[in-house]
């Protein structure tokens, strides 16, 4: 029996990567380099830092910055992100979510929300629902990103769950396999690319039933 839900934010509570995309492909073309959508799935789910150095080793330009630089620079990205995320509402959660943690909330079954992004409790204030969550993983305390599971185990343990207890939502493959690393029941969210290991894949939340969830 489950008892707690542990979820990714980016890409399964809203759709934030299109943001991400701009502010990081807006920061590499002022460098002279070129990030396509194609490139920004690898992106996802990494960590501000780790995905500036993608972005570099993609430009040939790893060695380029000293790393005074390199926090100048992602700090210039995220600026640029915060200001996009200015214009989210409720509207801006993704289809089905809503009713999902609705239904959660019946079934008396905490939510944790385990993301990489140091913008969560923004974010989850814009979309209007930041309350429905017992708890936010504060990445900064992390000694590692996804696909490390130690962001999932620590989510159910401020749940105070065991990482078994909890079925994790993941729409990013690195997530994917931190969820199944810990032991956690894992749901993929299908966006396009497709993902392996997960227990069970969707398009939508709307597509679960939480009682037959919980009694995986
Ligand atoms: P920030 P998730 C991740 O969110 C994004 O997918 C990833 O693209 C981003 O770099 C990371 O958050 C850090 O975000 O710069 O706001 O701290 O999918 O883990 O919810
Ligand atoms: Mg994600």
């Amino acid at each position: 029996m489950k008892k707690g839900f542990v979820f990714d934010l980016d890409g399964v509570i809203t759709d934030t990567a299109k943001y991400h995309f701009i502010a990081w492909r807006d920061l590499a073309k002022e460098i002279n380099i070129d990030v396509d959508l194609k490139f920004n799935e690898q992106l996802k789910g990494i960590s501000r830092m780790d995905s500036l150095e993608r972005i570099l080793a993609h430009g040939g330009r790893s060695d380029d910055f000293t790393p005074e630089e390199k926090a100048a620079l992602a700090e210039k990205k995220n600026t640029h992100y915060v200001e996009l995320l200015q214009s989210l509402t409720p509207a801006d959660l993704l289809p089905g979510v809503h009713d999902f943690l609705d239904g959660a909330q019946a079934n008396q079954v905490p939510c944790a929300i385990a993301s990489a992004s140091k913008n969560a409790p923004f974010i989850l204030e814009k979309l209007g629902v930041a309350d429905r969550f017992a708890a936010i993983v504060d990445p900064a305390s992390l000694h590692k990103g996804k696909p490390d599971p130690e962001i999932f185990v620590k989510a159910a343990e401020l749940l105070g769950f065991q990482p078994e207890e909890c079925v994790g939502f993941e729409d990013a493959q690195a997530g994917l396999d931190g969820i199944k690393a810990c032991g956690m029941y894992a749901v993929g969210v299908l966006s396009g690319e497709p993902l392996h290991g997960a227990d069970i894949t969707v398009h939508q939340l709307t597509e679960l039933d939480i009682p037959e969830l919980l009694q995986k």
